[in-house]
């Protein structure tokens, strides 16, 4: 460890013992398959919708038999695939396949506007496209082959194509710090960019979470976990997929969040773990239905991507009383788990409402002062700071954001504001990045507000968030017009709204006649936001 830190820094770390070692020298797909004899006939994948189950041995296979079919169609090492799915076992099966090959993954929202998806594809060069039948039209301005996981419109292949390949998976050698994901993330500033995870990081990732001899999060063979979060958030690949391959657990796939039916797959398929955002504990809390649905399975909710009212929490304990609850803090570029509630370890620590848990295992945390960098103690909020192999190598194609984001002793700034106290506990109080998070979804202010510029009627923008009791936060924008010109709140809204996913909907508009920046040109978001009403 090159560590130069001076003896001041206070560095936190996990309450649980390190894990002796981290095999993070293979492949992840070997790492993920590594005790597969162990669980070869349970279940694996499970389709939601229809039972359909695909068992660890199956889904090895499949995955291989898709990884040649991708290397026949021409991808092979180091080239990227994107998926465009929704939750599907087509997804688990192309992301695996694609690691056996040392091909790397991008992943996006498939509800993203095909300009979203078009800067995403173009950054990342992808190879080929896996995806529906429906989002087609939203690629047509590039020429990249597209597969279909159903019937394939017009010049597309259909997803069994990958199957057909009666070759072997070609022998490639992977490195632990060549890429094997590649979501995309903006960061503390800017525009989203590639963040490249490497095998090593995923790796390392996972098993902070669920090895060793009193894992983090305690998954077993029997459990069954439900994937209703998106796949294409690292979230739902690290945590919910990634984690439960590893243990051998059985993954319940739902392509999205819609209350009944989720209730319905967890008393049919008795889910025992679920990984869930705030606004899905704000339905599971509130809503009537939840009484007539037998939740009795559940042992453990796992909240994270956005912050978790203390109400909230507790209206949840009341509904699923015998449900170990805790959350997970986790950051793209991260890798993405900074902590976990100890409260889900195999000995399970006792835990307060509120907290994200202590940090991982075989990982340094620390939190500074944000103006002087000096480390600080316990209970003293600052910037949160994380080490360890499970970090991301950077951002693709872009050194100055690395830089910017990774310091030259190795530590990842968060640009979350929190505090670790006495029981070593982590607390997020705050963000001073740009970035706002609707349902935990990311909205990068930099993004909306180079859309509103490009508009002839405006001048200047900014984008900061808006606290919102059903979403956590919205964008809300503060716009000068150019002299003489005159639009209405309405119009920007629309305008925005063409061009972007649902979530980065602008929710409120403020005609202003200039956007306060500080003497080196920055947006002063700080006094945007206290502009705003409170909640
Ligand atoms: C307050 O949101 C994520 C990843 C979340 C995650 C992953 C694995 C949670 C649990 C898990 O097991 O990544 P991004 O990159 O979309 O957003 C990162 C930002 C953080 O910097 C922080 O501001 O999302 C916010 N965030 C949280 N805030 C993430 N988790 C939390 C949390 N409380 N629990």
């Amino acid at each position: 460890n090159n560590n130069h830190d001076d003896s001041s820094t206070r560095v936190f770390r996990s309450k649980l013992p390190d894990l002796p070692c981290i095999p993070n020298h293979m492949p992840l797909h070997s790492y993920c398959f590594q005790n597969l004899s162990r669980f070869s006939d349970r279940p694996c994948l499970v389709v939601g919708s229809t039972g359909t189950t695909y068992s660890y041995s199956q889904t090895h296979l499949l995955s291989r038999r898709i990884a040649a079919g991708l290397s026949s169609l021409g991808v092979s090492k180091g080239d990227v695939i994107m998926l465009l799915l929704q939750n599907c076992a087509e997804f688990a099966l192309a992301f695996i396949a694609a690691s056996m090959i040392g091909a790397v993954t991008t992943a996006a929202n498939p509800f993203c506007t095909a300009g979203e998806i078009s800067k995403q594809l173009t950054s990342s060069k992808a190879k080929i496209i896996i995806t529906q039948a429906q989002y087609v039209e939203k690629l047509r301005p590039h020429c990249v082959p597209v597969i279909t996981v159903d019937d394939p419109p017009e010049k597309c292949m259909h997803f069994s194509v990958l199957l057909l390949c009666q070759n072997s998976i070609p022998s490639v050698t992977i490195d632990p710090d060549d890429a094997v994901a590649l979501p995309f993330s903006s960061g503390t500033t800017g525009l989203p960019k590639g963040v490249i995870l490497t095998h090593k990081s995923l790796i390392t990732s996972v098993a902070q979470q669920v090895d060793g001899e009193n894992p983090n999060l305690y998954l077993k063979q029997d459990d069954v976990v439900l994937c209703v979060l998106p796949l294409f958030h690292i979230y739902s690949l690290n945590s919910v997929l990634l984690c439960s391959l590893r243990a051998g657990a059985a993954v319940v796939l739902m392509p999205k969040f819609e209350i009944r039916s989720l209730l319905e797959h967890i008393q049919r398929y008795r889910v025992t773990v679920a990984a869930v955002v705030p606004p899905l504990v704000l339905a599971l809390a509130k809503n009537p239905m939840v009484g007539s649905y037998d939740l009795s399975s559940i042992r453990v909710v796992l909240s994270g991507a956005a912050p978790l009212g203390k109400e909230l929490e507790d209206g949840l304990r009341s509904r699923v009383p015998q449900a170990i609850f805790g959350q997970g803090y986790g950051m793209t570029e991260a890798g993405p788990v900074l902590s976990m509630s100890a409260a889900f370890a195999k000995q399970p620590l006792p835990t307060k409402s509120g907290s994200c848990g202590s940090v991982v295992r075989n990982a340094e945390l620390k939190v500074i002062d944000p103006d002087t960098h000096h480390s600080l103690g316990y209970n003293q909020p600052g910037e949160i700071c994380i080490r360890g192999p499970q970090i991301m190598k950077g951002y693709l194609n872009d050194a100055m954001s690395t830089a910017a984001t990774i310091d030259e002793l190795g530590w990842l700034h968060t640009g979350d504001i929190g505090y670790v106290d006495h029981d070593d506990e982590v607390f997020i109080v705050d963000r001073v990045k740009e970035l706002i998070k609707f349902k935990g979804f990311q909205v990068p202010p930099a993004e909306l507000e180079a859309l509103l510029v490009s508009h002839p009627c405006i001048a200047d923008a900014a984008v900061v968030p808006q606290k919102d009791i059903a979403a956590g936060e919205v964008p809300v924008a503060f716009v000068v017009l150019v002299t003489g010109m005159e639009i209405t709140e309405e119009d920007v809204k629309d305008y925005i709204a063409k061009q972007v996913v649902f979530y980065k909907k602008l929710h409120k508009v403020y005609f202003v006649s200039s956007i306060p920046k500080s003497p080196s040109g920055k947006i002063l978001r700080k006094d945007l936001r206290a502009k705003l009403p409170s909640t």
